[in-house]
């Protein structure tokens, strides 16, 4: 057990039976990440139970089925009723603010038992009773294998595969600048505890339904490439949903099309909820410009090149005020000199 692990295992060990939740709306990393710690906690003779504040995307639901991960979907609101008296731990993993767990600080800010956050992100907050945070991993996930080592845990092959499947969806299959060797060597090692590549390949990246790729050549469709084709701007509109009978939740990832533009450096997707809520506004961004702190200005937040916020209005309205001042942004960032490294 290394020094900055001892804490947080302390707690952990001297739990009887954890709550593990994540994010809204949550991610392969945010999924994979809590599926592992329920089944290392299990390996620990800990009990667990794996609560997730949006519903579970089917590709990834073989996770729990496969190993009976006892899972809590609350939807929009707590499932009523809701008791937390059999559990004395709370473990939140892949963030660590109350805004990404609606309906939750409510319920556990007077809570008597610890509070745990594992985490990659760079927004925090400061409620937990340890934290095990490390803003340069790739995912949530690295973070746990961490743990679990430090643990004594072994990669069991359904462990080793909720692992991989966190921090290949959080690298885009280690494509993205958030790839480390570290990333690389625990992958291999993940490898060899006898993850199944092929079939989580086709899960992650050959398992999506017709009305999401509708969807998505609608956001396409609606691209603007504005401040001399440095800023790539997408919406996608309550028509756009009803009309291709896509949810919401089918846009991830629309944001990163744009980025495969030469020129683009700052991608916006904005998507107008069905259910009328705030419209969301995704940012990406090749380096150039730090999207969280932009982000924190209209009271989001993130990482430098991936963060969000979330604004009332219409959907034009919020795209006027996010783009302009974008647009703003990019006229005080220098465009970055192309490299011309050789490969
Ligand atoms: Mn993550």
């Amino acid at each position: 057990m290394t020094d900055s692990s001892k804490p947080f295992l302390d707690i952990l060990s001297r739990a009887k039976r954890v709550l593990v939740t994540t994010h809204v709306r949550p991610d392969g990393d945010a999924v994979g990440t809590a599926v592992a710690m329920a089944l290392g906690l299990a390996e620990r003779n800990i009990e667990s139970e794996v609560l997730l504040l949006s519903k579970l995307p089917p590709k990834f639901s073989f996770l729990f089925d496969e190993q009976n991960v006892p899972l809590i979907v609350a939807g929009a609101s707590l499932p009523e009723p809701f008791s937390l008296d059999r559990f004395d731990t709370l473990l939140v993993v892949d963030t660590g603010t109350w805004s990404q767990l609606p309906g939750l600080k409510d319920v556990f800010s007077n809570w008597k038992h610890p509070k745990l956050v594992l985490d990659h992100h760079l927004t925090q907050e400061d409620w937990a009773d340890a934290k095990y945070v490390k803003t340069d991993a790739a995912a949530a996930g690295e973070i746990a294998a961490e743990l679990l080592t430090d643990w004594g845990v072994k990669f069991t092959v359904p462990i080793a595969t909720a692992l991989f499947l966190a921090i290949a969806s959080d690298t885009g299959w280690f494509q993205f600048a958030n790839t480390r060797p570290q990333t690389m060597q625990l992958a291999a090692q993940l490898m060899q505890a006898g993850v199944n590549m092929d079939r989580l390949y086709q899960t992650l990246y050959q398992n999506e339904t017709a009305q999401r790729l509708l969807l998505q050549t609608r956001a396409q469709q609606s691209m603007e490439l504005l401040s001399d084709q440095r800023l790539a701007v997408m919406r996608v509109g309550k028509l756009d949903f009803q009309q291709t009978h896509a949810a919401v939740s089918d846009t991830e990832n629309f944001i990163n099309v744009p980025m495969q533009i030469r020129s683009v450096e700052v991608s916006i997707l904005l998507v107008e909820p069905t259910d009328g809520g705030q419209v969301r506004v995704s940012l990406r961004s090749k380096g150039s410009v730090d999207v969280a702190r932009f982000a924190e200005q209209f009271g989001g937040g993130g990482h430098a090149r991936a963060a969000g916020l979330k604004l009332n209005g219409s959907l034009s309205a919020v795209h006027d005020r996010v783009v302009a001042a974008m647009i703003q942004t990019l006229s005080t960032t220098p465009r970055p000199v192309p490299k011309k490294e050789k490969l």
